[in-house]
């Protein structure tokens, strides 16, 4: 038994410097349910934001292949990672997320925690660090130095609120301090310390970059013009210069993060966005929840609180960054590694 499982078609792939979008999986295990839209969440909602989604089908099933699909469409090959039965899988069959899905759930595993998970032969989602884990592994099967995958999640962890009292850090960005792979999120997850967020991934040298914004989005609320600021680039071509500068010409071995706005008119109101987020973090404190069972705990308080407006939010951008994901990836391979090879 091999503890990596590589999919025939993405190292194919790779072999051929192919457009490449890893994606986490800790989304479909802990960050939604792999239930139906909820009967008593709203349904116009649900429609308006991703128009041809099956409120009968299982969403985080459903948004796995929704996911796949749309980085198909936008011509890249989908690498799904997750640890299936203790082997880290770069690359999904429809088997093995099943077994992921009904195993893995309210499980996931991070860079720090992979390897224990393999040890012990568990099923679970793969965090945005252990992602970038797998972009390493699949760096190291190309024989281009230059070909470097695209990572697609719905939003980054970082630095939660409260540190001062309750350190809690999450490994992604150590990971996204010491990974060549370009990132792209819709900001950081709502219930973190944004400018405490910003500020330590520019302590460990990741460049953010702005799809045609200079604010650092706010997930699935509007952005105030008080985030914090971040560089805003204007098309892939830009996207592209700033990376080859990155990775070629200065040797970063960084992430490059790009965030991606979820649209202005599918964002929730940030002031009671904020207002919840306090509500749901005090009554995590309340019950006495620590670490990893904070965060499904305030998530699903506020898919309630909000009819599952804050669900139908995360979906659309989650698709959002797929596509963008997707387009980043073409265009990475495409100048340069073209243009090294003529
Ligand atoms: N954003 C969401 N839901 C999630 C996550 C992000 O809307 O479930 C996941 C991502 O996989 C991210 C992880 O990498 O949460 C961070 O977890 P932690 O803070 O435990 O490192
Ligand atoms: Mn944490």
């Amino acid at each position: 038994m091999t503890a990596i499982v590589l999919q025939q078609e993405v190292e194919a792939g790779i072999r051929r410097h192919s457009p490449i979008v890893v994606l986490e999986s800790a989304v479909l295990t802990t960050g939604l349910p792999d239930r139906p839209w909820a009967a008593d969440w709203d349904r116009d909602a649900l429609a308006h934001a991703v128009p041809d989604w099956d409120p009968d089908a299982p969403l985080a099933t459903q948004l796995q292949h929704r996911m796949e699909q749309v980085v198909r469409e936008h011509g890249a090959i989908p690498c799904t990672t997750a640890l299936v039965d203790g082997r880290l899988h770069l690359g999904l069959d429809e088997r093995s997320a099943k077994t992921l899905m009904t195993h893995g759930a309210g499980r996931k595993v991070a860079s720090t925690t992979l390897a224990i998970g393999m040890g012990s032969s568990i099923s679970a989602g793969t965090t945005v660090s252990a992602a970038l884990t797998a972009c390493r592994l699949l760096r190291k099967h190309a024989d281009e130095p230059h070909w470097t995958p695209v990572l697609a999640t719905g939003g980054i962890g970082g630095v939660h609120r409260g540190w001062s009292e309750r350190p809690d850090i999450s490994a992604d960005l150590l990971s996204l301090g010491t990974t060549r792979a370009c990132v792209v999120s819709a900001g950081s997850k709502s219930i973190l310390d944004m400018t405490a967020t910003l500020e330590l991934l520019e302590s460990i040298s990741v460049p953010v970059l702005g799809w045609r914004t200079d604010r650092w989005p706010s997930f699935t609320s509007s952005t105030p013009p008080s985030n914090p600021s971040i560089n805003l680039i204007e098309d892939l071509q830009h996207l592209g210069r700033i990376c080859a500068h990155h990775w070629q010409d200065l040797d970063q071995a960084s992430a490059v993060l790009l965030a991606n706005p979820l649209d202005d008119e599918l964002a929730l109101d940030h002031e009671a966005m904020e207002h919840l987020v306090e509500q749901a973090e005090q009554l995590a404190t309340d019950r006495g929840l620590v670490a990893a069972d904070r965060t499904p705990f305030v998530l699903s308080t506020i898919a309630d609180e909000t009819n599952g407006r804050s669900v139908a939010a995360n979906l659309a951008l989650l698709l959002g960054n797929a596509k963008r994901a997707a387009e980043a990836a073409c265009m990475l391979v495409g100048p340069h590694l073209v243009g090294e090879d003529g």
